[in-house]
């Protein structure tokens, strides 16, 4: 059984993104409905420019599935560019600062900046939510439920209670254009973005993920490479325009002493049937990860999207092919993507969720996943009767 992984191609006005993933067991129900639902969704959110009223993301599967069945192969997918005049595009030869257009552009030897945006273009995460959403599929059979949202926009924070009900905070963030649980929150949101706009200017701001559901010991402490939050944190790390990421208190806890940092572990024999199998915190300042595996406490999962580096009003820059000053180039762009961008948090960490799971419970068909799940599940009940 190979590990899940999955690889991305095409460019933002090419023909077309593909998604190719790996490792999926056979006899799993793939939900196009599911999957098209969040390609939509990342391409909503107040704050959008004009390329994604002509996009219409959705996903033609190529392989890997037969009557809407995993059958143990490759999946593949293609999302179509509405837009795809990659061959017709002007070239771009004053790097806006913030994007990959100067570092690119020295990399391949050239002065079109084009041949690197296309491919650094935040284009490419819709074939990343379309991974992610697949495993959703996966996720949801063991109602693992994974809930991405926006806690800021510029200066406008949100409040979210940390011990919310991820169900209706999922309910509160999809009923508004900014995508964050906090109706406080949304009109000064939508009127910092306007004001950006006016402003010829773009806004960053803060996302979180969400997960409950997860049993302890996924990810494992006995090597770098499988720590968990180590996977996560390149997952959300490598979205663009992503500039920290932090899980739990992440970066608060440095100010607190440990008494004030860690959670203190109970047992209540009334708890053994959940997935924290009785072993309850009364904070999760953790953030459901402890030694790079999860403790069966929510995960939570907070990331810093920079203001989109494309700019109405430019930046100083230097001409590539006169190597003289002059005002970067403009292409048009979003103002804020940020809602966009939980989408696509929200989707790259369930990938990372659900490859730490079929890393644990391995089995080359659905069926085998759930005995393995549901043996250790039985087992980690028997404890301390039970050991290995
Ligand atoms: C992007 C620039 C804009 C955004 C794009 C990301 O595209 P265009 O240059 O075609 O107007 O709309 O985002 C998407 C296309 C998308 O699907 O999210 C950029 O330079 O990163």
């Amino acid at each position: 059984m190979a590990e899940l992984t999955y690889r991305t191609a095409g460019e933002s006005h090419g023909q077309a993104l593909i998604t190719l993933v790996e490792g999926l067991p056979a006899g799993l129900n793939v939900d196009a409905d599911l999957i098209n639902g969040e390609l939509r969704r990342r391409q909503g959110g107040y704050g959008r420019g004009d390329r994604m009223r002509m996009e219409q993301d959705t996903v033609t599967i190529l392989g890997g599935v037969r009557r809407g069945v995993t059958i143990g192969s490759p999946v593949v997918m293609q999302l179509t560019n509405a837009d795809f005049r990659i061959d017709q595009a002007p070239e771009i030869s004053r790097p806006r600062p913030g994007h990959a257009d100067l570092a690119g552009s020295l990399k391949w030897l050239t002065t079109d900046c084009r041949n690197t945006l296309e491919r650094a273009s935040a284009r490419e995460t819709a074939a990343r939510v379309g991974a992610g959403a697949l495993t959703k599929c996966l996720l949801r059979e063991f109602d693992v439920l994974c809930v991405g949202f926006v806690t800021r926009i510029g200066p406008v924070e949100a409040t979210v209670p940390e011990d919310a009900d991820l169900a209706k905070l999922k309910a509160a963030r999809d009923a508004n254009e900014v995508y964050t649980p906090d109706p406080a929150a949304v009109d000064p949101m939508i009127a910092a973005i306007k004001q950006a706009q006016k402003d010829k200017d773009t806004l960053g701001g803060i996302v979180e993920v969400r997960v409950t559901g997860l049993p302890p010991g996924l990810g494992s402490c006995a090597s770098w490479q499988q720590k968990l939050d180590g996977r996560i944190m390149q997952a959300v790390g490598s979205i663009q325009a992503f500039k920290g990421v932090e899980i739990g208190l992440g970066f608060g806890a440095t100010s607190r002493p440990g008494s004030q940092v860690h959670d203190a572990i109970h047992f209540d024999h009334a708890q053994r049937d959940t997935t924290n199998f009785g072993f309850v915190r009364k904070t999760n300042r953790a953030g459901g990860l402890e030694g790079g595996m999860t403790n069966g406490q929510p995960l939570i999962v907070r990331a810093a999207m920079k203001p989109i580096s494309t700019l109405l009003q430019g930046m100083d820059s230097v001409n590539l092919k006169t190597l003289r000053p002059e005002r970067s180039d403009y292409e048009r762009s979003d103002t804020c993507a940020v809602p966009a961008a939980s989408v696509v948090a929200e989707n790259v960490v369930a990938f990372e969720v659900a490859r730490a799971w079929l890393d644990k419970f391995a089995g080359d068909t659905l069926r085998e996943v759930r005995a393995a799940y549901e043996f250790y599940a039985e087992a980690v009940r028997g404890l301390p009767d039970s050991t290995a």
